[in-house]
């Protein structure tokens, strides 16, 4: 079999898994969700990254099914968490951006929400600078409907694309997640630190919320606390973990 004749198999038969890396607070390190990390059960070679198969699902128009099993598995395993009484924090997709062009996504998603029992509030969405670029105008009524619903918007990777901040004002967004290169070497250095400052000022005069990704130090960790960043994501705190690992981390941490 070829790749796609591959992942069509593994769409078919359930060939993908679900990995949840936590999000924590900066001021008091509580548990403050959880974002769900796709990876393929590929039959030679293991578990691959979604770097790897997403673009060419995209390629091939079979990231909307792909997806879809996703956001049903996440919202279906935060659930099963909050249901045993674990913490009631959210949990974040990620979304391609041709999912808010193409379909009635905001329909979908309503229809999983009730078939999972996830209230709305509890799930996020995670889409990326492109989803906003597209000047379409069902993207423009996606983005209200899934607004409308509950679900909270959140930018993943910001500040790597080109969106002009003007996106953020037309746009209902909640959440920025400050993508992880400007977080790498954000205790050595002032320019780093001085971009991490402005994003961070910036989504709080807007009233959005930040997320740094890629946090893998306890100075990475202080400094963006200092900067008043309130969310951390990355190898300091845990690595994204496979369900049963991350209701034992759950255990442990709460
Ligand atoms: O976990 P990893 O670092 O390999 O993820 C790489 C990227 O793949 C993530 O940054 C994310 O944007 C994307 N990704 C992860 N899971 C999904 C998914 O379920 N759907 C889509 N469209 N992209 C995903
Ligand atoms: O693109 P997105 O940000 O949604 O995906 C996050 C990806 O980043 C995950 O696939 C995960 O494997 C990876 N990741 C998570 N934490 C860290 C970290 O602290 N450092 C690095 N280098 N990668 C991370
Ligand atoms: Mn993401
Ligand atoms: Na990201």
């Amino acid at each position: 079999l070829n790749q796609e004749q591959l992942l069509r198999q593994a769409i078919a038969l359930g060939g993908f898994e679900l990995h949840y890396q936590p999000l924590v607070r900066t001021d008091n390190s509580a548990l403050a969700g959880f974002e769900a990390l796709v990876r393929w059960r590929h039959p030679q070679r293991g578990l691959v990254s979604p770097e790897e198969f997403v673009p060419f699902a995209e390629s091939r128009g079979l990231i909307t099914a792909i997806d879809r099993w996703v956001l049903r598995q996440a919202c279906s395993q935060a659930r099963a968490w909050h249901a045993l009484g674990l913490p009631r924090v959210p949990v974040a997709v990620n979304m391609s951006a041709l999912e808010f062009r193409h379909h009635n996504l905001a329909a979908e998603v309503a229809t999983v929400l009730a078939e999972t029992g996830l209230p709305p509030q509890l799930l996020h969405l995670e889409l990326t600078e492109s989803t906003l670029m597209q000047s379409d105008v069902q993207v423009q009524h996606t983005l209200r409907a899934l607004q409308q619903l509950g679900v909270e918007l959140a930018i993943d990777d910001f500040g790597t694309g080109y969106s002009s901040l003007a996106y953020l004002k037309r746009h209902p967004i909640h959440q920025l997640k400050i993508d992880r290169s400007f977080v790498n070497d954000i205790a050595e250095s002032d320019d780093d630190a001085a971009i991490v400052k402005a994003i961070v000022q910036m989504a709080h005069s807007l009233r959005l919320h930040t997320v740094a990704e890629g946090v893998e130090t306890a100075a990475q960790f202080d400094r963006l606390r200092e900067l008043g960043c309130e969310l951390v994501q990355g190898f300091h705190i845990a690595p994204p973990m496979a369900a049963e690992e991350a209701r034992q981390w759950q255990t442990k941490y709460c």
